[in-house]
C-alpha cells in the first residue's frame, strides 16, 4: 500500500521542514533522514535532520551540511524510522510519521507506516508517489539504510532486499563504498568481538539461543570508538533458526539487542518491555545488571518459546 494523498499533499504544500529520526541513531535513521531532506528539497522543501547525538562512528551515515542540533520552532516535524515517539530524538508532538517498523501504532496526524526492508524503502515509495526520480547520489542514500538494517546484508535477507539494492544499483547508487564505510573499524574492535564471542553461551532446545553478555567498562578496555560496541550485531549471526541476544550493561541498565533468523522475535522483545522488528528488536532493562537480565531473559523466554513459537512445539513433537 502507497502513501495517501493527503500525506502528499501535506508535504507538497510544506516551506521547510525538520526531519526527526530515533535516539541512538543508526544507520538506517540516519541515511531515511538524509534521503528525506534531499527528497523534500526535490520538491521545494527546505529541509534538515534533527540529530543532536550522533556518534562519529556513524559520521559517514548522514551529510553534516543537513544535520541541526536542536529543533527549530514553528516548523512541521517529520519523524522517520521511529516506532515509539518516545525514541524520537525530540519531545513533543510530530506532524508526520515515516515508518517500517509494523509494530509502529502511527502516532502522527499523517503517517505511513509499511513493512520493509529498510525506512529508505519508504523514502522511495514517496519519492515515486511524488515524481521524483532517484539519481545516483540518492540512490546512495537509500541503499545505504538497506545495507545498514541488513548488517552488511547478513540478515533478514528476503527477495525484497535484493530488488530494492538492484533497483538502487542500477540508478547509480555506490554499493562497494557504502560497504566499505559500513565496514570500517577501529584496530581494538576485532579482539573486542573474539573476547564478547567467547564469553557467550548457546542454548538448545525447540529454538536455539545464542546469549552473549557484555560487562561495563569492556568496550572501553578496548579503546573502542564511541557507539563502536554497539556494531555486535553486525558481526555475530544467530544460530540458524534460532536467536541472537546481546546483553551491554552499562552505567542505567542493561540494554537488549535481539536478533534472529527466520522467527519473529517480538513475542520476546514485548515481553521484555520493548520493541522493534520481526527479525531485530531491542529492549532498555534499568536498574539491572548482566546476571537480572539474563535471569529474566530466560524467564521470558521459557513463557514465550511455549506459547509463541507454535511451529517450534510442533517440530519438537515430531
Ligand atoms: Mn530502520
Amino acid at each position: 500500500m502507497g502513501p495517501e494523498d493527503g500525506l502528499l499533499r501535506f508535504l507538497r504544500g510544506l516551506k521547510r521542514a525538520v526531519v526527526v529520526p530515533h535516539i541512538l541513531v543508526d544507520v538506517d535513521a540516519l541515511a531515511t533522514a538524509e534521503g528525506m531532506c534531499r527528497l523534500l528539497e526535490r520538491i521545494g522543501v527546505k529541509a534538515a535532520a534533527l540529530v543532536p547525538e550522533r556518534p562519529d562512528i556513524f559520521a559517514w551515515a548522514l551529510d553534516e551540511r543537513l544535520r541541526v542540533r536542536e529543533a527549530p520552532a514553528g516548523i512541521p516535524r517529520i519523524a522517520v524510522d521511529t516506532a515509539r515517539p518516545e525514541r524520537l530524538q525530540v519531545v513533543g508532538p510530530v506532524d508526520v510519521c515515516i515508518d517500517h517498523h509494523e509494530d509502529n501504532p502511527g502516532f502522527a496526524p499523517l503517517h505511513w507506516v509499511q513493512a520493509a526492508p529498510s525506512c529508505t524503502c519508504l523514502v522511495a515509495g514517496l519519492a515515486e508517489a511524488l515524481g521524483v526520480e532517484v539519481d545516483a547520489p540518492l540512490a546512495t542514500v537509500l541503499y545505504r539504510g538497506l545495507a545498514g538494517d541488513t548488517q552488511g546484508f547478513t540478515v533478514g535477507l528476503e527477495p525484497n532486499v535484493f530488488r530494492w539494492a538492484a533497483r538502487w544499483v542500477e540508478a547509480g547508487a555506490d554499493a562497494e563504498g557504502v560497504s566499505e564505510d559500513l565496514q570500517r573499524r577501529s584496530p581494538g574492535f576485532w579482539s573486542y568481538l573474539s573476547q564478547v564471542e567467547q564469553g557467550g553461551v548457546s542454548l538448545d532446545g525447540p529454538v536455539p539461543m545464542r546469549v552473549v553478555g557484555v560487562a561495563r567498562g569492556l568496550p572501553e578496555r578496548y579503546s573502542l570508538l564511541p557507539y563502536e560496541h554497539a556494531l555486535l550485531p553486525n558481526h555475530i549471526l544467530p544460530p540458524p533458526g534460532g536467536v541472537l541476544v546481546i546483553l551491554q550493561e552499562g552505567s542505567s541498565g542493561v540494554r537488549f539487542r535481539i536478533r534472529s533468523r527466520g522467527l519473529d522475535i517480538l513475542p520476546l522483545a514485548h515481553r521484555l518491555g520493548g520493541g522493534g522488528h520481526p527479525h531485530a528488536a531491542g529492549v532498555q532493562m534499568q536498574g539491572v545488571g548482566l546476571a537480572a537480565a539474563r535471569d529474566a531473559l530466560l524467564a521470558a523466554w521459557d513463557e514465550v518459546v511455549g506459547t509463541s513459537f507454535p511451529q517450534h512445539v510442533a517440530h519438537r513433537d515430531r
